[in-house]
C-alpha cells in the first residue's frame, strides 16, 4: 500500500515535470525572425509666417509638397499669423516633439536669440526660410535658403536709372514690406543704394503696406491724395502691394504703368498678367518654391553632411508687356 502511494506520487511528479518541460519548450523562441524596425522618417517642423501674399502661399504649398514627394520626410506645419510670439511658441513645440530639423521663416529680423539657443541646446538644426535674422551668434542657425534682398532692391533701382538716366526728374513713392523684416530692410537699402548717384530720382513718400494687397491699396490712396499728379514712379517691395496700388491708381483716374511707372518684387502670376496688359512695368523675381531645397538640406543634415550657410535662389528681372506675355505660360506661382 505504501509502495503504491510512492509510485503514484512519483508518476504524478514526472507528469507535472514533463508538462512544464513541454510548456517551456513551446514558449521559448526558436529562431530570431523578428520584423525589421521601420526606417525612421526625417521630421521637419516648419514655422511659417502666415498667408499675407501670393508669394507666401506659393512657398507654403511648395513646403507642404515635401512629404508628398519625399516618402522619407514628415512635415509638421505651423502658421504664425504674422506674430513672432506664435512662431516662438511653434519652435518650442517642435523642440518638445524632438523634430529633426526646424525650418523658420522669420517674420522680423530680431528677437530670436533665446529660442534659437534652446533649439541649439536640444541639438536641433535651424534652417532659415526666405528671410534672414540678426543674431549675435551665427551658429544659432545652420543655413539660410532664400534670395539676395539687397540685390533685388538694386535691380529694381537699375530698371529706373536705365529708364530715366541722370537728367530725369522723377518722384518715387515706396510701399515697404512688413516693418522690421529683412525683406523690407534690405529691399529698401538696396534700392536707395541703386539710385544714390541719380539725384533726379527722389523718394518723396515711403510707408509700409505690410506686404498685403489691401494695405497696398489703402496706402497708395493716401499717397495719391497728398501728391496726386506729382508721382511718377511706384516702387513696391512685393507684387501684392503693387496689385492693390494699381486698383487705387485706376480709381483715382490715372493709368497704372503709363502715368505712373511701377516696379515690384516677387513674380506672381497676377503681376505678370498685369504687366502683359501694360499696367505695371518691371518685375524683379524672388523665388518662393523653396520646398525642394529644404528637403535636400534636411536630408543632408540627417546624413551628417555640412551644408552651405546660404542656399541661394537664382532669379531674373522681367520688364514690359512683351516679356510678360512670353513668360506667363511658364510661370509656376
Ligand atoms: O517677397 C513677400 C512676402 O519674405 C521673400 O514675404 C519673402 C517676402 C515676399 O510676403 O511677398
Amino acid at each position: 500500500m505504501k509502495n503504491k502511494k510512492i509510485v503514484a506520487f512519483l508518476s504524478a511528479a514526472l507528469l507535472v515535470t514533463t508538462m512544464f518541460i513541454g510548456c517551456g519548450t513551446k514558449a521559448a523562441p526558436t529562431s530570431g525572425t523578428a520584423a525589421p524596425a521601420a526606417s525612421k522618417k526625417i521630421v521637419i517642423g516648419f514655422a511659417q509666417i502666415g498667408a499675407e501674399s501670393g508669394w507666401r502661399d506659393a512657398e507654403t504649398n511648395s513646403v507642404k509638397d515635401i512629404p508628398i514627394k519625399n516618402k522619407d520626410i514628415e512635415l509638421k506645419f505651423s502658421d504664425g499669423q504674422q506674430k513672432q510670439e506664435n512662431q516662438i511658441k511653434a519652435i518650442r513645440s517642435f523642440i518638445a516633439q524632438k523634430v529633426d530639423v526646424i525650418a523658420l521663416a522669420p517674420v522680423v529680423e530680431s528677437g530670436w536669440d533665446t529660442v534659437l539657443k534652446e533649439a541649439k541646446d536640444a541639438k536641433i538644426p535651424v534652417v532659415l526660410m526666405d528671410r534672414t535674422i540678426k543674431v549675435a551668434d551665427q551658429s544659432l542657425f545652420t543655413t539660410f535658403i532664400g534670395s539676395d534682398f539687397p540685390l533685388e532692391g538694386k535691380n529694381a533701382a537699375k530698371f529706373l536709372t536705365d529708364k530715366y538716366g541722370k537728367t530725369g526728374k522723377v518722384n518715387i513713392v515706396e510701399l515697404q514690406g512688413t516693418v522690421g523684416s529683412s525683406a523690407q530692410v534690405d529691399r529698401m537699402a538696396g534700392f536707395k543704394e541703386g539710385i544714390k548717384d541719380f539725384p533726379g530720382l527722389k523718394i518723396i513718400k515711403s510707408q509700409t503696406g505690410d506686404f498685403t494687397r489691401a494695405k497696398g491699396k489703402e496706402v497708395m490712396e493716401a499717397f495719391l491724395k497728398s501728391d496726386g499728379k506729382n508721382i511718377q514712379v511706384l516702387y513696391a517691395h512685393n507684387d501684392d502691394m503693387a496689385m492693390g496700388a494699381i486698383q487705387a491708381i485706376e480709381e483715382y483716374g490715372l493709368k497704372p504703368g503709363k502715368d505712373i511707372t511701377i516696379v515690384s518684387i516677387d513674380g506672381i502670376k497676377d503681376a505678370f498678367t498685369a504687366m502683359s496688359q501694360g499696367k505695371t512695368n518691371c518685375i524683379v523675381e524672388c523665388n518662393p518654391l523653396l520646398g525642394p531645397q529644404l528637403a535636400q538640406v534636411a536630408r543632408d543634415l540627417a546624413a551628417g553632411k555640412t551644408v552651405d550657410k546660404w542656399v541661394k535662389s537664382s532669379e531674373g528681372v522681367f520688364a514690359g508687356a512683351a516679356e510678360a506675355t512670353k513668360a506667363l505660360p511658364s510661370r509656376k506661382y
